[in-house]
């Protein structure tokens, strides 16, 4: 495997690259770097490094759908062109240009999604965010651009504060946001208009896999009558759970939570969890705004799973 897949690797398992849509795209990047490496002369070779790369990228997150449909669609393209016995030099290049049609499409996805979400933020709100989702912060990017007066709380998320990082990012954008401890998330949501966060995984049923805390946020909103959107992409759907397959949830390693902690007690560092599709009001995708129960149907046709 080519050193520029191998590090990608490592930096999307140490959190140097996080978020659904950024580990899809640098790992369908890592499978340009693979196929432009080394001097492949046999279409089976091309085959074997692209999809041994596409495996071992795979594996760096268990609950990261939209990298596996992506790395996968780009090995069957790729399968397709040997199929057809194109030369090795051909069917490279081919490929290369395919998956950088398909991280372009997902820029383009982005931007779409971030029109419909901006137009959900009602004038002067309070918009509740937790993590730290490019498509969420997108949204809210987007409805600053369009002059809309709002302001922001995000949570710190622990253990490893990727709230700091959507609250940076804000900051820059010169929205008025406020970074906050985890436990605040009850506290703010009384005086709460609309929450909006990411999503890692969505799963047949509409139910949504996303950073831990994500569903006491929505448990909380529902109570408050507040409204819980999740900002997903199509390709953030996991096929596997159409046969009744759950989404792996990621545990991560302890020493997050406790680098030196004292002898005999257990330490849990669940990275994701899952919230039930009743408690969303909406998933926010490149399709406009579409209630979980079509999220299903809209993202089989759109990866071209056959139900
Ligand atoms: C990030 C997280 C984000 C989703 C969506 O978790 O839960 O909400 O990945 O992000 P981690 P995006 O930091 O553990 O990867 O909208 O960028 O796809």
């Amino acid at each position: 495997m080519e050193k520029g897949v191998r590090k990608t690797v490592a930096d999307i398992k140490s959190l140097k690259i996080q978020g659904a849509r950024n580990i899809a795209r640098e790992a369908l990047a890592a499978l340009i770097v693979e196929a432009k490496g080394g001097h492949v002369v046999k279409p089976s070779c091309l085959v074997n490094n692209v999809s041994k790369a596409a495996g071992s990228l795979a594996k760096s997150r268990p609950t990261e759908p939209m990298m596996r449909n992506l790395l996968s669609e780009s090995v069957s393209f790729l399968k397709m062109g040997q199929a057809k016995k194109l030369p090795a030099a051909e069917l490279r290049g081919h490929f290369i240009t395919h998956v950088k049609e398909s991280i372009a499409r997902m820029e383009e996805d982005a931007l779409k999604l971030a029109k419909y979400g901006a137009a959900l933020i009602p004038e002067d709100a309070l918009v509740l965010t937790h993590c730290h989702s490019s498509s969420s912060t997108r949204i809210l990017i987007e409805a600053k651009r369009q002059r809309k007066k709002f302001s922001v709380v995000c949570f710190e998320t622990r253990p490893r504060f990727q709230g700091r990082t959507t609250a940076t990012e804000l900051a820059k954008a010169g929205i008025d946001v406020t970074l906050t401890v985890d436990g605040a998330m009850n506290l703010f949501m009384k005086k709460t208009d609309i929450v909006i966060v990411g999503a890692d995984s969505v799963t047949s049923r509409g139910d949504l896999i996303n950073k831990i805390g994500t569903s006491t946020l929505a448990h909380i909103a529902k109570l408050n009558d507040v409204s819980f959107y999740s900002a997903a992409e199509l390709a953030k759907y996991s096929p596997e759970t159409m046969h009744g397959t759950r989404e792996k949830i990621e545990e991560r390693d302890p020493d997050e939570v406790w680098d030196r902690p004292p002898r005999g007690l257990k330490i849990r560092n669940p990275a994701f969890e899952a919230t039930a599709a009743k408690y969303i009001n909406g998933y926010v995708t490149e399709e406009g705004v579409i209630p979980p129960e079509s999220f299903f149907s809209l993202a089989s046709k759109k990866l071209g799973i056959r139900i």
